[in-house]
């Protein structure tokens, strides 16, 4: 890797049981193997949002369980807070050269919380000056085939009127970070993530391999 380059953020966005999980696992061990193959390419890390492992984490957790109740502003400033947590840890990774590649990221955090009717500005302030996904791969399913899917319904949100309005927000962020996006927010992709696992996994790579290697340039601030 040339030595001018910092490691790719990589976001992976979706609606419930759209796939982000097992492409971001597909996509850390495409990236791994690359790493094995030839010490020139970058480490990669993956995280997930929410991290359920911190003490905020795991308030959150307890909530979308049900087994807590919190105010819809409460709840969006802990899911922030809870990105908060890691940002000087991604920002050092990025810096060091190493690939980060995020399960849910921000644009999770606006669309829920908007979708509950909280204002749209008053969702995205808290998200400002968090390190800048490079990407982020929308990964869209419509909430019919969503419900199909294993392990649907288990969570607050897993319902199909919940995810439909979740779907439009995201198609709204969506527009905005392509007509803005050299502005701090990355690039946004769609995959549709109705396809395979395989095939959907070819179109993430697609997607990445520009970036695997590393990126120019120092690291934004989301909509900074
Ligand atoms: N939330 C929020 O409100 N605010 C925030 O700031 C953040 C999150 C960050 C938990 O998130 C909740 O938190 C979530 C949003 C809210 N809403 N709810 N409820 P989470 O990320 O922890 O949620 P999860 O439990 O991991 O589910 P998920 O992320 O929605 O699923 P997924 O990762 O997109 O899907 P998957 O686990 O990869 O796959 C689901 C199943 O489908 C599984 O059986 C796979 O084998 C199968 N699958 C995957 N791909 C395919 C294809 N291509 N074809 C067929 N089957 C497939
Ligand atoms: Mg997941």
């Amino acid at each position: 890797m040339a030595s001018s380059k910092r490691g790719a953020f990589i976001v992976i966005e979706g609606l419930d049981k759209s796939g982000k999980t097992t492409q971001a696992s597909i996509l850390h061990d495409r990236l791994q193997d690359q790493r094995d193959a030839g010490a020139t390419a970058p480490k990669v890390v993956k995280l997930h949002f929410p991290d359920r492992t911190t003490a905020i984490g795991k308030m959150i957790e307890a909530y979308l369980h049900s087994e807590s109740e919190l105010d819809d502003r409460a709840i969006h400033l802990l899911f922030s807070a809870n990105r908060w947590e890691l940002a000087s840890t991604i920002s050092a990774h990025l810096a060091q050269g190493t690939t980060v590649l995020a399960d849910r990221y921000s644009f999770s955090g606006i669309a829920y919380s908007v979708r509950k009717g909280l204002p749209y500005e008053w969702c995205r302030a808290p998200e400002v000056g968090l390190p800048a996904p490079d990407l982020t791969l929308f990964l869209n399913i419509s909430p019919e085939v969503a419900a199909t899917r294993g392990g649907y319904g288990l969570e607050r949100y897993e319902k199909e009127e919940v995810q439909k309005g979740v779907r439009q927000v995201f198609d709204q962020i969506g527009r905005a970070v392509q007509e803005h996006g050299e502005k701090g927010e990355g690039k946004w992709v769609e995959i549709d993530a109705g396809k395979t696992k395989e095939e959907v996994a070819e179109d993430v790579w697609n997607a990445v391999e520009p970036l695997a290697s590393g990126v120019q340039g120092s690291i934004s601030g989301l909509w900074e």
